[in-house]
């Protein structure tokens, strides 16, 4: 066959199928590759499984949710009108504003016509005979396209707790992660809210305010800093717009594409006195700057990493009046920094109202949910609200719900057993045309910077393939095997590869997510996209096409 056949015979196989593309999720991911793959021509479906666009910021609509990332650095930066156009309100913006703007990018880009809502994806089985995609929804409604991306996000498989008694509960209950459109009415009720992490720090602070009691269940603590939000004023929000491209040029070079850069300097390169206004500047400081932007050793070095768990500890008992409640508030079983770091406004203040109790599920476990409340081992609460804070199962949860297949009908759950492995985070090998944003072992941080990046890379691969004429990209398995580790590499000597969280894959609610696997890529971002551009430069050698 000459190649002009060869290329006749490819249109007609493509004309066959739904569509070049699906993606699975409609939130910064998927919107932004949906604009990307549409513009090079491809016929594209997203699915959706809520009624609106959005993903992580659609879902999470918990009093109290909002960036812990600085608004400015978190929005795309693709669209010169659009950067234009938007005006953030606040230094780290509420999770209403987020939404506007998600639906503002939709309509905007006139994204709506190619995504379908309501669309949760239960299958996606690659077809070796025509190398396909065949994508099941839960309706049952089948779409067979050449490429599958997903959207998925790292967090958007909300877990309950394997207590007994959940459904028995009579009065209002729910997950942060799926909380109800129409709202849930706590003012003046007995409200319990379970768990301590990201989400339920925001929500505490927020539900005390008009909760007519609170009583938070809290397992381990967390070491919690301030975000120090404030609105940002319009003269402000100008000088922000002009110096977008320095600022974006800054998230390219940080470590996780943050704002802040870490310090050069060692914790015992400078005397305890410079340390300590070190830290004061930095805990007086906003968002993250206390966490990324640290001493260089801070999570790596036990000592200077007690030094600071120190620091933060005193700040906390300064702040908590009950002595008691100081000492259970604060965490003992890990160090600063080693799990996420819930950003807090007030947060250990929220223990000095009076229509507030901690009781650490340490000392009294959760024996079940009643009826009327919370059986612990102590007592029996009453409530009205019951809010569960108690996470996800990340990294791999969301892909572990769908029954993904690749080659040989092997499962990708399977495939991952013992932990994920992948190529650059984005590809699988046995997984032919199947690209992950945001996958396991990809670049984290800062995530929409590491989106666009991801988006791009997928875009020119496909470009790639279309030039030549290729139908079907696979990881091949010694590339994996590199990657694979590489990422082992990096991860070495870093604290928080000690500790678990759903950072190293553990989640106690998720049969199969006990012990500690390497998910999260912990190398800097600008050596991942140094890879991956290597890659690309080399005409993607670590591939294999047909
Ligand atoms: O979830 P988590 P999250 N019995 O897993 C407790 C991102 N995020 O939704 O630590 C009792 O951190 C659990 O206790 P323990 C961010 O990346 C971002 O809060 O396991 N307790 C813990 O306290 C974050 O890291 C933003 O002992 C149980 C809590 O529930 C990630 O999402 C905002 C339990 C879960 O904490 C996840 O945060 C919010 C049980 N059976 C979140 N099971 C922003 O950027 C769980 N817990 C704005």
């Amino acid at each position: 066959m000459t190649a002009v056949q060869k290329a006749d015979v490819q249109t007609e196989q493509n004309a066959a199928l739904d569509f070049d593309a699906i993606v699975i999720g409609a939130g910064m991911s998927g919107m932004y590759q949906l604009y990307r793959l549409r513009e090079q021509g491809l016929r594209v479906r997203v699915l959706e499984a809520g009624t609106g666009v959005g993903g992580t910021w659609y879902w999470n609509r918990y009093p109290g949710a909002r960036f812990d990332s600085e608004s400015y650095s978190y929005g795309y930066s693709f669209s010169q009108e659009l950067l234009d156009e938007w005006d953030w309100d606040e230094c780290f913006s509420g999770q209403p504003e987020i939404e506007r703007y998600c639906n503002l990018v939709a309509d905007k880009f006139d994204l709506r016509q190619d995504i379908q809502f309501s669309a949760r994806v239960a299958s996606a089985h690659f077809k070796e005979d025509g190398a396909f995609w065949a994508i099941t929804l839960d309706d049952g409604t089948v779409y067979r396209a050449r490429f599958l991306v997903t959207a998925i996000g790292l967090l958007s498989a909300p877990t309950m707790p394997r207590f007994e008694g959940i459904n028995d509960f009579k009065g209002q209950w729910c997950h942060t992660g799926l909380w109800p459109k129409t709202g849930i009415d706590y003012a003046g009720m007995r409200v319990a809210v379970i768990g301590t992490g990201a989400s339920g720090v925001q929500a505490i602070q927020e539900i005390s305010k008009t909760a007519g009691h609170l009583t938070v269940f809290q397992r381990r603590p967390n070491w919690c800093t301030p975000l120090h939000n404030r609105p940002i004023p319009k003269e402000e929000m100008e000088e922000i717009r002009a110096g977008y491209p320095e600022l974006f040029e800054l998230c390219r070079q940080t470590a996780a594409c943050f704002v802040h850069t870490i310090d050069p300097r060692g914790t015992f390169e400078v005397t305890e006195e410079e340390r300590l206004a070190f830290w004061e500047q930095r805990y007086a400081g906003q968002g993250f700057g206390i966490w990324q932007g640290n001493f260089r050793d801070m999570l790596v070095d036990r000592e200077a990493n007690r030094l600071m768990s120190e620091f933060v500890a005193d700040k906390i008992r300064q702040r908590v009046n009950d002595p008691k409640t100081a000492e259970l508030l604060i965490p003992d079983d890990h160090g600063f920094g080693t799990r996420r770091v819930p950003q807090e406004t007030h947060y250990y203040e929220v223990y000095n109202r009076p229509n507030v109790n901690l009781v650490s599920m340490l000392a009294e476990p959760i024996e079940r949910i009643t009826e009327t409340g919370i059986r612990t081992s102590a007592q029996d609460y009453e409530f009205d609200v019951i809010i569960y804070a108690t996470g996800f199962d990340a990294v791999t949860g969301t892909f572990d719900r769908m029954d993904i297949r690749g080659k040989d009908d092997q499962r990708l759950k399977d495939k991952w057993t013992g932990g994920p492995k992948t190529f650059v985070g984005v590809m699988v090998d046995g997984f032919p045309n199947m690209f992950m944003i945001m996958g396991p072992h990809a670049a984290l941080g800062n995530n929409p910077r590491s989106i666009e990046y991801n988006v791009e890379w997928i875009r020119d691969l496909i470009g790639h393939m279309t030039d030549r004429d290729l139908t079907c990209t696979e990881a091949r398995p010694e590339s994996v095997a590199q990657w694979n580790d590489f990422v082992q590499e990096k991860a070495e000597g870093l604290l928080s590869n000690e500790i678990d969280s759903w950072m190293t894959g553990i989640n106690m609610n998720v049969e199969g997510k006990q012990t500690r696997t390497i998910v999260r890529y912990s190398g800097t971002a600008p050596e991942y996209r140094a890879k991956c551009d290597e890659v690309a430069a080399g005409d993607y050698h670590e591939l294999r096409f047909t």
